[in-house]
Parts: structure tokens; sequence; C-alpha cells
């Protein structure tokens, strides 16, 4: 992909995936203060994207269900419509109500996790 100031360009939007690693609510924080927030990922071709640009990692993602427990909602406030769980998830063990997602090879696709916990993330904003 065509890189930007550290962000990757694709279909019209920018990505940036961070090497550091925060909690959700922080992750969120940094995605704002550089003008974007965290990734929605609303078709298969960025969700291939994604995955195939994380390699063997994972990353927080703009999806919660912090409101209601199994209603999950994007940052922008929009409801999932396509979704990439991975098989088995997600199963709120532990009280798990923020989403990452997973480069895993085979285990491709979205999990559940604390919110609390450190993980790397990914911010998307407009390309124009
Ligand atoms: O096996 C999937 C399962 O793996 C972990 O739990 C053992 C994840 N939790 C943490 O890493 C904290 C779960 O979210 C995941 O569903
Ligand atoms: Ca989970």
């Amino acid at each position: 992909a065509q890189v930007r100031q550290g962000w990757l360009y694709f279909n019209a939007k920018l990505f940036f995936i961070s090497t550091d690693k925060k909690s959700w609510p922080e992750s969120r924080q940094e995605c704002k203060k550089k003008g974007g927030d965290l990734v929605i990922i609303k078709t298969k071709e960025e969700q291939d994207f994604l995955v195939q640009q994380l390699g063997n990692s994972k990353a927080w993602i703009g999806l919660n269900d912090k409101g209601t427990e199994g209603i999950w909602k994007w940052v922008d406030g929009t409801v999932l419509t396509t979704e990439y769980w991975t098989p088995g998830e997600p199963n709120n063990a532990g009280n798990e109500d923020c989403a990452e997602i997973w480069g895993f090879q085979g285990k491709e696709g979205w999990n559940d996790m604390p919110c609390g916990n450190k993980g790397k993330w990914i911010c998307d904003k407009p390309a124009s």
C-alpha cells in the first residue's frame, strides 16, 4: 500500500497501525489526536487488507458493546451489519466489551477482549 506519513492508503481511507500498546480507551484517544478514530471495518476488502497488514499480530478496532452487553456498536454509533468475528467469538470470556482484530493465520477475524488490556491499535480517517 501507498504510505503517507505513517498512514497506509487503501480504498479511499487512511489506516494507521500502532507499534505501541495501550488500553482501548487510550488507543481511541491516540487516534483522535491524529485526526482519526479507531478503525471501522465495513467491507471484506478492508478486513482482508488489515489482516494482511497485521501479519502474526492483533490490534484494537473501533467496536464495543459497553452500552448493552451483546449489542456491538462502532465508534461512529452505527450498529454491526457485516461481521468478521473469528470462530467462537465474541465469547465475553471475563467481561470483554471491546473488539480487536487478529491477523493470526487460520484465526483471522475479530475477538472481544477486556477494554483495559493493552494492545496495538488501528486508526482510520478519510483520505480526502
Ligand atoms: O481462546 C480465545 C480466548 O483467548 C483468550 O482467553 C483465554 C482471550 N482473552 C484474553 O486474552 C484476555 C479471549 O478473549 C478469547 O476469546
Ligand atoms: Ca473473546
